[in-house]
């Protein structure tokens, strides 16, 4: 098939989309000016960052009528994310400014008082439009959309669904008690609001639909009367999942090569290697490893290079290519980790970290995940009274990228005080494991450098600190749990919860399956990561799964098939 165009305007990674769909066997040109668009059988437009700075580039760049043109000849569109919204007349994310209006309707952000925004995650497409046609295995095909399968979305800003444009909507969403329409289809337009790219084989399913599909229309060709309009389902809970995520911690080896290893203690930090008989403790190659965890059902990998807080010039960031070749086969969200800071290259050459997450964004990550330099940057700002700098790494990629991309992994260890008095700038919590002399208090310190300084700011201070300047998610570790098998720290994180409204991720200390189910019983965490007892095959992603879904835990099961 010729004529398939890619609309992008450089905001994010849209590397993923390509390699899905060269996956598919497509290939895909990029449009360089307005006169491609017109030139184009099909175009895909990845909308990505916020619905203001696309409109204003597609309008900067003169794509704005060209695409109402290609749209109105009836030939194939598809909008993902901000490209759907984009076929709006407006978003509450920027009032000012105007969609293409192309469906009637405004994007509205989401109520936040009785859920976590940003919407980020696998959650359910129940289609309203139902197909009286079935394929060999007798399921209703939408588009590829099939009943029962998850997609990822990441998003605070949604279309609610309406009534009035029901023949627009292909599938609603549920989320806390808010439905929004998660895929729009008429004609020759399609859209969705979850990232098919990113959705692993039920996201390459709607992909393959939309390549494969010929004529007017991106259903399979159905007589119109034959599709019947249902009402959207309000459940009493949305089916939002609990996401498990494979984390790798990737550090050079002493034959130079990129391995993953896992110290068993954090206290391997201060030593020059996290070593075995001499060896870098290799747990298999990055690459191979991340496939092996998609191919295994993990919802999101992240990459952490933990040599990071080594001076690395920003041509030789190693894990550029490791992201590079991993986005080709693992299509689910990647987070890249380590080393997201100021550079200074041996020639003196500044780049910022905006800059450095940039050129990481655009091999494929999507999401960074800052640590020392997030710790560095609450310290300023709580020295400044708590005025906004705007020049933080934080601030500046949340800004560029939006705040779903900015990921805090905080580094804390417990410090073990007689009583709250001891340490009055600090937040105290009473805990039920006592310190080594009884102590029954105790504050987090945060730290940097990979554990190996302690700083005069808790994880409280840390994460409130982080959410006001504008990160999305926070990657919660806790060094006294790191590697000990022994089950998370739940006091950590239940405090945590509490004083963020941002998605919270529990990290450290999974021995068995039971520390999954417990972390999701016993605190709100969106998601549970986990190192040693993947890398080292004690126990498969899928066991954890089917442990959780046996309790009724909502997870995402995939159905690898095209
Ligand atoms: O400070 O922005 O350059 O980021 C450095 C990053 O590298 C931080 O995210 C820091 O947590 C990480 N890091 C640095 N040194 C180490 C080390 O282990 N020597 N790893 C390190 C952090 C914690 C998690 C681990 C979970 C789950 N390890 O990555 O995977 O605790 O472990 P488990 O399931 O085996 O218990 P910057």
């Amino acid at each position: 098939m010729g004529g398939l165009y890619l609309l992008d305007y450089g905001a994010g990674n849209v590397r993923s989309l390509v390699n899905a769909v060269n996956k598919l066997g497509y290939e895909i040109e990029w449009i360089k000016e307005p006169g491609d668009i017109l030139k184009a059988e099909k175009l895909i437009f990845p909308g990505v960052g916020a619905f203001g700075s696309a409109m204003q580039l597609l309008v900067e760049k003169n794509y704005a009528e060209p695409l109402k043109q290609f749209i109105a000849s009836r030939k194939q569109f598809m909008g993902i994310c901000v490209g759907l919204q984009a076929l709006f007349e407006g978003s509450e994310e920027n009032p000012n400014i105007s969609g293409l209006g192309i469906i009637p309707g405004t994007v509205k952000l989401f109520n936040k008082d009785d859920k976590v925004v940003p919407h980020m995650g696998w959650n359910e497409a129940n289609c309203i439009k139902e197909i009286k046609y079935k394929n060999e295995l007798g399921q209703d095909i939408h588009c590829g959309i099939k009943p029962g399968s998850v997609y990822y979305f990441v998003h605070s800003y949604a279309v609610p669904y309406n009534e009035k444009i029901k023949e627009w909507i292909l599938s609603t969403t549920q989320y806390g008690d808010e439905i929004f329409i998660s895929s729009i289809q008429k004609d020759n337009v399609f859209g969705t609001q979850f990232h098919p790219e990113k959705s692993g084989y039920a996201g390459l399913r709607i992909l393959k639909s939309f390549l494969e599909s010929s004529g007017n229309n991106n259903l399979v060709v159905v007589d119109d009367k034959k599709i019947i309009m249902k009402n959207p389902t309000i459940l009493p809970k949305d089916r939002f999942r609990k996401r498990i995520i494979a984390c790798l911690d990737v550090r050079t080896n002493d034959h130079g090569d990129l391995v993953v290893t896992k110290g068993d203690q954090y206290d391997v930090r201060e030593r020059t290697t996290d070593i075995t008989n001499g060896q870098v403790r290799n747990l298999g190659k990055p690459v191979d490893l991340a496939r092996r965890y998609f191919d295994e059902g993990a919802d999101e990998i992240t990459f952490l290079n933990i040599t990071s807080f080594r001076n690395c010039p920003l041509v030789d960031l190693p894990m550029l290519e490791i992201l590079k070749r991993t986005s080709e086969t693992v299509f689910v969200p990647l987070t890249i980790g380590g080393g997201i800071r100021d550079i200074i290259d041996p020639d003196g050459k500044f780049h910022s970290a905006l800059e450095v997450a940039g050129e990481y964004f655009r091999s494929g990550a999507d999401k960074v995940s800052i640590g020392s330099d997030a710790v560095y940057a609450v310290e300023n700002y709580l020295a400044n009274n708590k005025i906004l700098s705007g020049r933080t790494a934080i601030e500046t990629i949340a800004h560029a990228y939006g705040s779903q991309a900015v990921v805090i992994s905080v580094d804390p260890k417990r410090i073990y005080v007689n009583s709250p008095d001891d340490e009055p700038n600090h937040h105290v919590i009473k805990t039920s494991y006592p310190g080594p002399n009884g102590e029954p208090w105790c504050w987090y310190q945060c730290t940097v450098k990979g554990g190996r300084e302690g700083r005069d700011i808790d994880v409280h201070q840390l994460v409130t600190s982080c959410e006001a300047m504008g990160a999305g998610e926070i990657l919660l570790n806790c060094m006294d749990k790191d590697g000990t098998n022994s089950g998370y720290d739940l006091e950590l994180i239940n405090d945590v919860k509490k004083a963020v409204r941002i998605p919270v991720i529990a990290s450290s200390g999974a021995g068995k399956e039971d520390h999954f189910a417990e972390v999701f019983a016993k605190t709100n965490v969106e998601a549970a990561l986990a190192a040693g007892i993947f890398h080292r095959r004690e126990i498969p992603i899928k066991h954890v799964k089917n442990y959780l879904k046996e309790r009724y835990i909502l997870i995402r099961d995939e159905d690898p098939s095209l």
